[in-house]
């Protein structure tokens, strides 16, 4: 007989595992899958690295003849489709699986559903909507991707006391301590990709990596809205493309007479030598940009910076999740207003969390 709470309790194990590979299976979504028979765990899964081997196939193959009659607890309904791997929902009825707990239906129009239906014509029991809250914020990327072709967008600010972001030609000026610069890493490695505008590049430099220690390969594609093409050859992000990729949006042709546009050829050289890649999309129209992203397989977007890019994004109705850290040291006089300031939910967003990190306050916000 089916127990609810063990149903809560396993589902809500197979959920936090699935945030083990956030921002490593691009494009395809990170899953958890626990193994359970008696009550006790047989055998884990989370989606590979790379988006492959699926959660599913790894715990059955851990689990081997001990499968038979068990119960497989998945955050995402079992895929029914021979994409580039065949359909989990065979591996488990192969398996002898007994029944299957989902949290989240797949929406993917390959799946939706059928995955359930291959289960239950099998003669496997199938319960979905299992803490599907939480499955829904796990798998939030993936889902946003999938059913509004866009990438789920956070907005990371770290504001000064002051209510600053930084200090114009000033460089990078640090507003939070170890702790929470430390996190806003831990956020990079679980996002597709970051994006920053040109001025950021120039002014602070940044290299926009994880460099966490145990973390360091699982740095996001690195996008500046680049509009003339102006992003520093020598600078951080162009002299690690080549490790790390970095995508530069500029403008579309045609917009400049004949001597501006081989100006922009000649920078646009000296940045594919480096390894950068250009994309030619107009900066200012968000809704294109974050389509071609999508359709790039990119659904956990993470903007960095500056005010000016943050809000655009708030404008457009862009944003869905926002990161805000309240540092403790001011940036006083030339300071670049923050459009946002701790404390205070910006319209059609609620606080869902407050932490302390160190001396810095940490303020999530969900889209309502
Ligand atoms: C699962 N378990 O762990 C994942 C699933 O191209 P393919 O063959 O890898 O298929 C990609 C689709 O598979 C993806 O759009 C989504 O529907 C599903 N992802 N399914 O059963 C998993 N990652
Ligand atoms: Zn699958």
């Amino acid at each position: 007989m089916a127990d609810a709470a063990e149903d809560q309790r396993f589902m809500a194990a197979a959920i936090r595992l699935s945030l083990r590979n956030l921002g490593r299976t691009a494009n395809n979504p990170s899953v958890g899958c626990i193994l359970v028979k008696d009550g006790r765990v047989l055998s884990t899964g989370v989606t590979d690295i790379g988006g492959r081997p699926h959660a599913e196939r790894i715990a059955l193959a851990q689990a081997g003849e001990a499968a038979r009659g068990a119960t497989a607890y998945v955050t995402l309904e079992p895929c029914s489709h021979h994409g580039k791997t065949p359909p989990c929902a065979d591996a488990l009825i192969e398996a002898g699986v007994a029944r299957v707990v989902v949290a989240v239906r797949d929406p993917d129009e390959r799946v939706s559903g059928r995955g359930f239906a291959m289960l239950e014509a099998a003669g496997i029991a199938v319960e979905t909507g299992v803490l599907a809250a939480d499955g829904h914020r796990a798998l939030a990327a993936y889902l946003m991707r999938q059913v509004k072709k866009r990438p789920y967008v956070t907005l990371k600010l770290a504001v000064s006391p002051d209510g600053m972001i930084g200090r114009l030609g000033a460089g990078q000026f640090v507003v939070t301590g170890p702790v929470a610069r430390g996190q806003v890493q831990v956020l990079r490695a679980a996002s597709d990709a970051i994006l920053i505008g040109v001025g950021t590049a120039e002014a602070d430099d940044p290299e926009l990596t994880c460099r966490l220690p145990g973390l360091g390969d699982r740095s996001p594609i690195r996008i500046v809205l680049d509009r003339d093409l102006r992003l520093p050859p020598y600078g951080k992000l162009a002299l690690t493309a080549h490790s790390v990729p970095v995508i530069a949006i500029a403008a579309e042709p045609p917009r400049f007479d004949d001597t501006e546009d081989q100006a922009f050829l000649a920078r646009r050289a000296v940045l594919d030598e480096a390894g950068v890649e250009v994309v030619q999309c107009d900066p200012h129209k968000l809704p294109v940009l974050l389509a071609a992203l999508a359709s790039r397989g990119i659904s956990s977007l993470l903007v960095e910076g500056g005010a000016s890019v943050a809000s655009s994004f708030l404008a457009a109705g862009l944003v869905d999740r926002i990161h805000l850290y309240a540092g403790a040291v001011p940036i006083g006089e030339g300071g670049i207003r923050s459009p946002l300031v701790p404390g205070t939910a910006p319209a059609g967003f609620s606080l869902v969390r407050t932490l302390r990190f160190g001396p810095d306050l940490f303020e999530e916000y969900e889209r309502d």
